[in-house]
This record gives structure tokens, sequence and C-alpha cells, in this order.
């Protein structure tokens, strides 16, 4: 007779063999809707809908990928912008597909059986699983700080890397360090990419997806194009995806007309802002800031801070939280600022804008050329 902890082992294994048509179809999926997932999918890694038959047929035969998510220093805001989105939505979908065999916050088991299952799944998963993270990891007095079940954040870590076929970094903390890490940084916060940079966890192919919280599309979009293809999506240089995060904020808002035509908000009750004028004067970040919020938007696609009278405060680009007030203009665009404007002379503009364009210029060609990094050809520690 087998014992309750082989009957979960068996469970887990079962249910990571089915694939992810399987699984959706037992979720009650019609064949129909799931073209029509498959639709949404390429969307979401903006690819074109003709690849939506070439969707279907890799996540028909792909076995349902092991998952397992490590939280450390942060607000759970992450996990509460993926589960809030409303059902049934691709997210959703997207999350039975996956076998997501550890999550601090959303596991029903804890204490011993909890990390018994981490456990378990690094171990039979081993070079095959997904690790995702959230909250940057105190490096601090060797990171005494932040303990799980006794476990130092940095050694679960490490332990978590070591077996992982890719990592996700998952929000501005684990990707940039984000508010653990702002001055004076008590517990010697630091990022994924800055341990593995300094060696203190082994290098494994590495996808930030920043944001304070980071948009849940976005998240479940990079692990579409995993699941689907068993590549990472092409990258920059910080290891974001091109594909959302090729523009600023700027680029695609929809008041950047009022920025072209130089009519701005001076405060947040002025006429300008009444007739939705840009918001640059008031501190908006957008021009410096590159993320998918005001092409994917929040809420099912409801809106975004600057749709609802806000300016972006820049929350997953490295070192926001030091980087002054979310209030004062990026530069004091005065009328003569207004008439360079029009003219787009302003240095930083300019600089910005020309950023901004090899940016846009990459993020076109690796939607059209389809370029992607295979995990292989990533450095291995
Ligand atoms: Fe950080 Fe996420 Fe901001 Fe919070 O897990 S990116 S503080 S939304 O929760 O890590």
């Amino acid at each position: 007779m087998k014992s309750d902890r082989e009957k979960e082992s068996g469970a887990i294994v079962s249910q990571r063999e089915e694939t992810v048509l399987q699984r959706l179809r037992r979720q009650g999926i019609s064949r129909r809707g799931f073209l029509k997932f498959c639709t949404a999918t390429a969307s979401m890694m903006a690819l074109p809908p003709t690849m939506a038959p070439a969707i279907a047929a890799a996540l028909g035969s792909a076995t349902r990928p092991s998952v397992i998510w490590l939280s450390f220093q942060e607000c759970t805001g992450c996990t509460e912008s993926l589960t809030r989105s409303h059902l049934p939505t691709v997210e959703s979908l997207i999350f039975d597909a996956i076998s997501l065999d550890y999550h601090h916050t959303l596991q029903a088991a804890s204490g011993e059986a909890a990390e018994r299952a981490r456990e378990e799944a690094m171990a039979r998963y081993a070079g095959e699983y997904l690790l995702l993270v959230d909250g940057s990891i105190p490096y601090g007095d060797e990171g005494i700080y932040s303990t799980i079940a006794g476990v130092s954040n940095l050694e679960m870590l490490r332990q978590g890397v070591e077996g992982a076929a890719a990592v996700i970094a998952i929000g501005t903390c684990s990707s940039f360090g984000g508010l653990p890490m702002a001055s004076p940084n008590p517990t010697g916060a630091m990022s994924v990419n800055d341990l593995m940079q300094r060696g203190a966890i082994q290098r494994r192919p590495l996808i930030n997806i920043p944001g304070c919280p980071p948009i849940p599309a976005v998240i479940t979009g990079v692990i579409a194009h995993y699941l689907t293809f068993g590549t990472i999506p092409q990258l920059d240089a910080l290891h974001r995806p091109l594909s959302f995060y090729g523009d600023t904020i700027h680029d695609r808002c929809y008041r950047r007309t009022y920025y072209d035509q130089g009519k701005f908000a001076d405060t947040f009750d002025d006429e300008g802002a009444r007739l939705g004028w840009c918001l640059y004067k008031l501190g908006c970040r957008g021009p410096t800031t590159y993320n998918s919020c005001a092409t994917l938007k929040w809420n099912g696609g409801t809106s975004f801070p600057i749709q609802s009278g806000h300016g972006c405060i820049g929350c997953s680009e490295p070192g926001f939280w030091d980087a002054g007030s979310f209030y004062e203009a990026l530069s004091m665009p005065t009328a003569a600022a207004t008439t360079a404007t029009r003219a787009g002379v302003g240095v930083g503009v300019a600089a910005g804008a020309l950023s901004a364009w090899q940016n846009l210029h990459q993020r076109n060609g690796a939607r059209t050329g389809h370029q992607e990094v295979k995990l292989d050809d990533l450095e291995r520690g």
C-alpha cells in the first residue's frame, strides 16, 4: 500500500505528464476555446495571429513544465497582481498549463510538507524546471535578515538556481533590487542578476520582468513563450523581453500628441489636466521608462496610471525609488523648453528619443525576425 507521501508524489508526476491541451480540456476548455486561447497567446507574445496554429500544435504536445516560485524581500504585490485578474483570463489558463509545484503564498501546504514539495520538485525535475523569483535577496551579514524554514534567502535561491533550466525574476525587487535596495539598503539587498554577476549563485538563463508590480499578462506571456517554443524570448541588455519592454511608456502613450504639440498640464486640477494633456511637467517618467502599461494596460486592459490622470512613476526601471520626487519634471519644461520640445531638439528629449528609436528598432526586428535565444546558447554556470 502506498504511503501518503508516495501518493502525493504520484499525483505530482501524473499531472506533470499531462499535455497542456489535455489539461485545458480537463478544465472544460473546448477545442474552439483552445484555439482562441492560442490566438490570444500569440498576440500576448507580440506574434501575428497566423502563428496560432503553430502554438496550438506546440501546446498540444507540450507537457506542463514544473515551476518553482520563491518569494524573498517583497510586498507580495507581484503575486497579488497576478491573482487579481478576473476569470476566465488567458492568465488563469496559462497557470493551468504549468505545474506550479511550490509557491509560498499560493500553495495549500505549509511547514515541512511545503519544503518537501520544493525539494522533491527540485530533485525530480533537475535541469528542467523554471525558477520564478520575486523579491530581492538580503546579502548583508550572510543573509540572516530573512529566512524561510530556517534557510536563508540566499541559500534557498542558490539551491533553486542550481537545477533550473531558466530563471525568471518577477518584479522590480528581484530584477533590480527594488524597494528593499533603496537607500540606505539596510539588508544589503541585491537582485538575482547582481548575485549571478558576483558569483554568489550559479549563472542561468535569466529573464527580468520588472514592474512594481509587473503586468500579469507580461508574466504569463513570457511563460507562454517558453512553453510554446522551449526558448526564452529575445532580451535587451537588462535581460528584459524586448516584445514587452522594447518601447518607453512615452513612445506608446495616448497623450503623446499633446507632448508633441507642447500642451502640458501644469497642476493636477487645471484646464490642461481636465483636457487630458501631457503630464510631463508633473513628473511623468514615461519618457525614460520601458514597459507595456500604455498598450496592455491593467485590470484586463481597462486603464493605466496615465489614463487615470497620474504620471508614470517609472516603477520598472532600476533605482526608481532613489531617483528623486515622483512630482518633479524630468527637466524644466519652460516656454523655451516647450519650443524646443516642438522642434524635437531638447538634449534630454533627443537622447531619449534616440534610445527609444533604437529600442523600437530592435523590438521590431525581434518581432519580424522572431529571433529567439536558445537555452543552450546561453551561458551556464
Ligand atoms: Fe517588489 Fe513584488 Fe514591488 Fe511588491 O513580489 S516589485 S515591492 S509590487 O511584491 O517584489
